[in-house]
């Protein structure tokens, strides 16, 4: 009867994390998406503990316990700009569990002979957790400064990495084909996780994003591995919708950043450049221009669109960005906020920053319905954005950038950028728009100058 209750109870958790991803597609349901997505979670887990296989509880109590001591502060705590090295660490957590469940369990049944089927599932499960794990770290240390955020590259990487991974694989082969194989077993699991470290070394911290995004889904791939191990349905249902969604975004935030998948992974690619690309420096007057001046031509605008980047993040200038657009609002005109699909450093950033501020939803336009909008648009005002907004993506077959698709900002009336000085973006490339006679820069931090020109539009 249990059993029945548990299976029902699971089929209920499944439903809602299909109907959490749906709502998780959109900044007004998102927030839905994640209270639904926990409780499915929570279904699955009370589910989980009416096992009749759970001989004694007090492991689990101290599990739970440390996890949630270890978690809260985790979710709580961390700063949005460190979201992306926090969710890297939980991958590595995750799928260290995964792996350890596959160890326990083989080495468990290797005494009665594990069945081929199960050895294949155990296999994959520690196989792929082993890589997620030592990937993760690799990926959390980069993001968190603690390694060289550089690709860290070698000779033949690509070449002794394939080959790293085929040698595992073969020993997953071996494992299938004789499910004694204890040392086969181990040294699948050893070589998983040197390939985990020598394949993130090489790619830049910037791309880091896109990495944890994959190894997300690897830890998806492992838990529907355990799911089938251990004949757990909840646990394959969610695996794979873990690894099909992270496998999905990791190829819409390649192709958001104009860049093949493969690029990614093995073009050693991502560190921060030096110089900007040769041939590529912008002609022209940089025309600067005080928060004054600024914020009358924005007190008495009609349309005004803020394209926020990622120096909103860096300065945590959203409060700000929302107290100045209610102020021009208030002045009578219309304030958008354009979003671009990589603007910042992770999938979402810039609308969870806006959230974060309680700027209306209806307010965030996507990417390809903000764009024929520009031409009637007053004001641009460009917040700590730069690639997102660099015209060479649409003009200069010679950039790097060519082809990427950005907002096209240089169509409105007329631009305002705010940003510290002459830095450039992620890409490291120069932007015309800034020497556009119809942009005028005002330099400093984001949110100071986000500040004065409040402060002015105010007493406009
Ligand atoms: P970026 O092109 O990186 O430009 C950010 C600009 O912000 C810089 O030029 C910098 O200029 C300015 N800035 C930094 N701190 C500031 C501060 N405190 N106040 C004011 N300005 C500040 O940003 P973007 O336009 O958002 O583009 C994102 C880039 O990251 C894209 O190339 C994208 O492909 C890449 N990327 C995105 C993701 C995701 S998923 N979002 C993942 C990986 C990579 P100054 O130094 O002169 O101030």
């Amino acid at each position: 009867m249990s059993e029945v209750v548990i299976q029902l109870v699971y089929l209920g958790a499944a439903t809602l994390f299909v109907l959490a991803l749906r709502s998780l597609g959109r900044p007004e349901s998102a927030r839905r998406g994640m209270r639904l997505a926990a409780m499915g979670m929570l279904a699955a887990v009370v589910a989980t503990l009416l096992n009749e296989r759970i001989v004694s509880y007090e492991w689990i109590i101290v599990g739970v316990a440390v996890g949630s001591l270890a978690g809260y502060p985790l979710g709580m705590w961390v700063p949005m700009t460190a979201m992306p090295q926090r969710i890297a660490l939980s991958h590595a957590f995750g799928a260290l569990a995964a792996t350890l469940v596959g160890i326990g369990e083989f080495s468990h049944d290797l005494s009665e002979g594990v069945a081929r089927l199960r050895a294949a599932a155990l296999g994959f499960e520690v196989l792929l957790g082993a890589l997620t794990v030592t990937g993760s770290l690799m990926a959390f240390g980069k993001l968190q400064e603690l390694l060289p955020g550089r690709p860290i590259t070698f000779r033949f990487q690509n070449v002794i990495n394939l080959t790293l991974l085929t040698a595992a694989a073969v020993c997953l082969g071996w494992v299938v084909v004789d499910p004694s194989a204890a040392t086969a077993f181990a040294a699948m699991a050893v070589l998983g996780a040197v390939v985990g470290v020598l394949m993130v070394l090489p790619i830049g911290g910037a791309d880091m994003p896109v990495v944890v995004s994959l190894l997300n889904s690897y830890a998806g791939l492992a838990a529907a591995a355990t799911g089938f191990a251990m004949n757990n349905n909840i646990l394959i249902v969610a695996g794979a919708l873990d690894g099909a969604s992270g496998l999905i975004l990791s190829v819409a935030m390649s192709k958001a950043m104009n860049r093949s998948f493969s690029n990614v992974l093995f073009g050693a690619f991502g560190a921060p450049p030096a110089v900007s690309a040769p041939g590529h420096a912008p002609v022209g007057e940089i025309s600067p221009i005080n928060a004054e001046d600024a914020a009358l031509r924005l007190a008495f605008a009609g349309r005004v669109i803020l394209v926020p980047g990622y120096g909103l993040a860096v300065s945590q200038a959203q409060h700000q960005a929302r107290e100045l657009a209610d102020l021009i609002e208030k002045h009578g005109g219309e304030v958008k906020f354009a979003i671009h699909p990589v603007a910042g450093r992770m999938p979402g950033h810039m609308n969870v920053l806006l959230a974060e501020a309680g700027v209306p939803y209806e307010k965030l336009v996507d990417m390809e319905d903000v764009n024929p909008q520009f031409a009637e648009t007053d004001v641009v005002v460009v917040v700590g954005a730069n690639d997102v907004v660099n015209p060479a993506a649409r003009t200069d077959p010679t950039s790097p950038m060519y082809g990427m698709p950005i907002l096209n900002v240089a169509d409105a009336r007329s631009v305002i950028v705010l940003k510290r000085g002459r830095g450039v973006g992620f890409a490291g490339i120069e932007n015309e728009l800034f020497v556009d006679p119809k942009t005028s820069m005002l330099f400093g931090d984001a949110k100071q100058s986000l500040v004065q020109l409040a402060t002015e539009v105010k007493a406009a």
